[in-house]
């Protein structure tokens, strides 16, 4: 049978009365069994017309197995409502989520876009990873300078190798670097993705001279530049 008319069905029933809540919430899980959560989704809107926080409420009623992250991925959807904001979002998954799954929805659901200031030795981005979730760094625009009397640059710096001292030996001066917690600095550049399980908070700095060994670090740099900060789950 059409998933709609199953559905159409199982509604009228309900809206009726003629079965209770139990068995409409159990009709449907067994629909899910078949179909994916986002068909359903598409249904509930276009044939239901349910805005966002409906939907929420309904898929949660559906199953209470979908985590916040999943329901915030169906509503952005762009069959569903991809226009729905961070504080919309936040809002709407108030209705049926904790608090503590709501936050770590969000920073997944929505890239966090930061500034990092050439001057500052780790640049706190108030992000937090956990272990199950995937950190990928991006350059998106702006320059910075690390050296006055070289040209600015972007994520992956100039074409000098860093000197023992610099946050990242090895590597381009200037280059893009990133650690979590008190993990070691790791080469970012313009584009990278964190691999294996990380816990903690991402830091970011350019890739400068620590101990001001060889000039005057990070005092004489200017400019920044912007970074997408995204996540997603292992
Ligand atoms: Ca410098």
């Amino acid at each position: 049978m059409n998933i709609r008319l199953e559905l159409e069905k199982i509604m009228e029933a309900y809206n009726t009365r003629t079965i209770s809540t139990e068995t409409w919430q159990a009709s449907i899980a067994e629909l899910l069994k078949s179909y994916a959560p986002l068909e359903i989704a598409i249904i509930l809107k276009e044939f239901y017309h349910m805005d966002a926080e409906e939907i929420a409420c309904a898929m949660h009623k559906i199953s209470g197995e979908y985590p916040a992250v999943t329901v915030g991925a169906i509503l952005l959807n762009e069959r569903i409502y991809p226009k729905t904001t961070k504080e919309e979002m936040q809002r709407i998954l108030t209705k049926v989520f904790p608090q503590e799954d709501i936050s770590k929805a969000l920073q997944i659901l929505y890239p966090a876009y930061v500034t990092v200031d050439a001057r500052i030795y780790w640049y706190d981005t108030g992000v937090d990873v956990d272990s199950d979730e995937l950190l990928t760094v991006t350059y998106k625009g702006g320059l910075w300078n690390i050296n006055p009397s070289q040209p600015s640059c972007d994520g992956e710096g100039i074409r000098i190798i860093a000197k023992p001292g610099y946050a990242l030996p090895g590597r381009n001066e200037g280059c893009l670097v990133g650690k979590i917690g008190n993990g070691n600095a790791e080469y970012i550049g313009n584009h990278s993705t964190f691999l294996g399980p990380r816990k903690g908070r991402l830091y970011l700095t350019a890739n400068d001279d620590i101990y001001q060994r060889y000039g005057a670090g990070y005092k004489d740099n200017y400019g920044s530049i912007q970074v997408e900060i995204k996540k997603e789950l292992r």
